[in-house]
C-alpha cells in the first residue's frame, strides 16, 4: 500500500502500528525497516496542519487552544521515542537560551539557515522573561514534530511548572488565552523533553551542567525523566548547574544544582571519551564563552537579554569533522516591546 493511500477516510484499515496520535485513522501505514517517526507524519494529513501552523507562527500569530492540544499530542509521541542522551549527528547548529524573544529566534534562523536546511540542537529555556514565550515554544515544537530528525530540543530549567509560574510564561498564557489550559498543555509536554544530547559521541550538550551523582552517560540514560523538574538530585543538577573557577563541587547561588570546577569537567570528559561539554543557562556578553581549559563552552542565544542586558547572542555551527564556528548576532529591530501597557516602574531602570 502506498503512503498516499493512508487516508483519514479509510476507517476499514487495520491498525499496524498501534499508534494513532490524533485518531485520524493514519493506521494502515506499513513501516519499512527501522521505525522513523518522520515517515509516519509524512504519511499523514498532519503534515498539512503542521506546515500551516509553522507558517502562522512564523508571523508571530498564536495557534488556537485546540491546535496547541493537537500539537502537544503529536509532540509527546515524538519525544517518547527519544533518549535522555539523544544521539545527534553532525553537521548541527547548537543554540542556547531563547527566553521568549521570538523575533530574535527568527533572526537566529536567518543567521543559521532555516530548519530543515540546517540541523538544529536547542539546549532549553524557550520560555519566560521575553514577550513571546508561547509563539517561541510552539514554533520550536512544531518544527520538531514536522522535522523530528532535523531538530533536537532539550529541556531547560525554565521548562517547568514551578519556574514558569514565577517568570512570566504562566501569566502570558492566561493573558493571551484567558485561561491556563495552554500553559497546562505545554508544561505537560515539557515533562517529555530529552535532558541531554550527544553529538557524534564527542560533544555532550545540556542546559546546565554536571551533577555530583552522575559519573557516566549511562547514568543519565537510566534516569526517569518523565516528570516535573525535581528540586534536587541528578535530573535537577543537569538543568541547573554551572561551571566555576573553583575546583570541585560547590554550592550554587541559584539555590538548585551545583557549581563544578575544571577538575570535574576534565575527568567527566575523559571518563566518557568526550571532547567537549556544550551548555547554555548563563548570560555571556559575547553570546559564547569558553571555560575550563576548553572542556566547557557556554552558548547564549538571546541577544540583549530581557531587552536590556546589551549582550550579543551566538550559535555554534558544528561541521561534519566536528570543526566549529560561532555566529554572533544582535537583536532583531522588531523585538522591542509589543503594544501593551508598560507596567515596569521607573525605578526598575
Ligand atoms: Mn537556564
Amino acid at each position: 500500500m502506498s503512503r498516499m493511500a493512508a487516508s483519514i477516510h479509510d476507517s476499514s484499515s487495520n491498525t499496524t502500528l498501534g499508534y494513532d496520535p490524533l485518531n485520524t485513522g493514519v493506521n494502515n501505514f506499513q513501516p519499512q525497516g527501522k521505525y522513523d517517526p518522520s515517515i509516519l507524519f509524512t504519511a499523514s494529513s498532519n503534515i498539512e496542519d503542521l506546515d500551516q501552523w509553522i507558517d502562522q507562527l512564523w508571523q508571530c500569530r498564536l495557534l488556537t487552544e485546540e491546535q496547541v492540544g493537537k500539537l502537544c499530542t503529536l509532540a509527546k509521541t515524538i519525544f517518547l521515542t527519544e533518549s535522555n542522551v539523544q544521539q545527534v549527528k553532525s553537521p548541527v547548529t547548537v543554540c542556547g537560551d531563547i527566553h521568549g524573544q521570538f523575533y530574535d529566534l527568527i533572526e537566529l534562523f536567518k543567521i543559521g539557515g532555516p530548519c530543515p536546511n540546517t540541523n538544529y540542537l536547542f539546549m532549553g529555556d524557550y520560555v519566560d522573561r521575553g514577550y513571546h514565550s508561547i509563539e517561541t515554544v510552539t514554533l520550536l515544537i512544531s518544527l520538531k514534530v514536522r522535522y523530528p530528525n532535523r531538530i533536537t530540543i532539550l529541556r531547560g530549567n525554565h521548562e517547568s511548572r514551578q519556574i514558569t509560574q514565577v517568570y512570566g510564561f504562566y501569566d502570558e498564557c492566561t493573558r493571551k488565552y484567558g485561561n491556563a489550559n495552554v500553559w497546562r498543555l505545554l508544561t505537560d509536554v515539557f515533562d517529555y523533553l530529552p535532558l541531554t544530547a550527544l553529538i557524534e559521541n564527542r560533544i555532550f550538550c545540556l542546559h546546565g551542567g554536571l551533577s555530583p551523582s552522575i559519573d557516566t552517560l549511562d547514568q543519565v540514560r537510566s534516569l526517569d525523566r518523565f516528570q516535573e523538574v525535581p528540586h534536587e538530585g541528578s535530573m535537577c543538577d543537569l538543568l541547573w548547574s554551572d561551571p566555576d573557577e573553583r575546583c570541585g563541587w560547590g554550592i550554587s547561588p541559584r539555590g538548585a544544582g551545583y557549581t563544578f570546577g575544571q577538575d570535574i569537567s576534565e575527568s567527566f570528559n575523559h571518563a566518557n571519551r568526550l571532547s567537549l561539554i556544550a551548555r547554555a543557562h548563563q548570560l555571556v556578553m559575547d553570546g559564547y564563552s569558553w571555560g575550563q581549559g576548553q572542556h566547557v563552552v557556554t552558548i547564549f542565544s538571546a541577544p540583549n537579554y530581557c531587552y536590556r542586558c546589551g549582550n550579543q547572542a551566538a550559535i555554534m555551527e558544528i561541521d561534519e569533522n566536528l570543526g566549529y564556528l560561532f555566529l554572533q548576532f544582535d537583536p532583531s529591530p522588531k523585538d522591542g516591546e509589543p503594544n501593551i501597557t508598560r507596567r515596569t516602574p521607573e525605578y526598575f531602570l
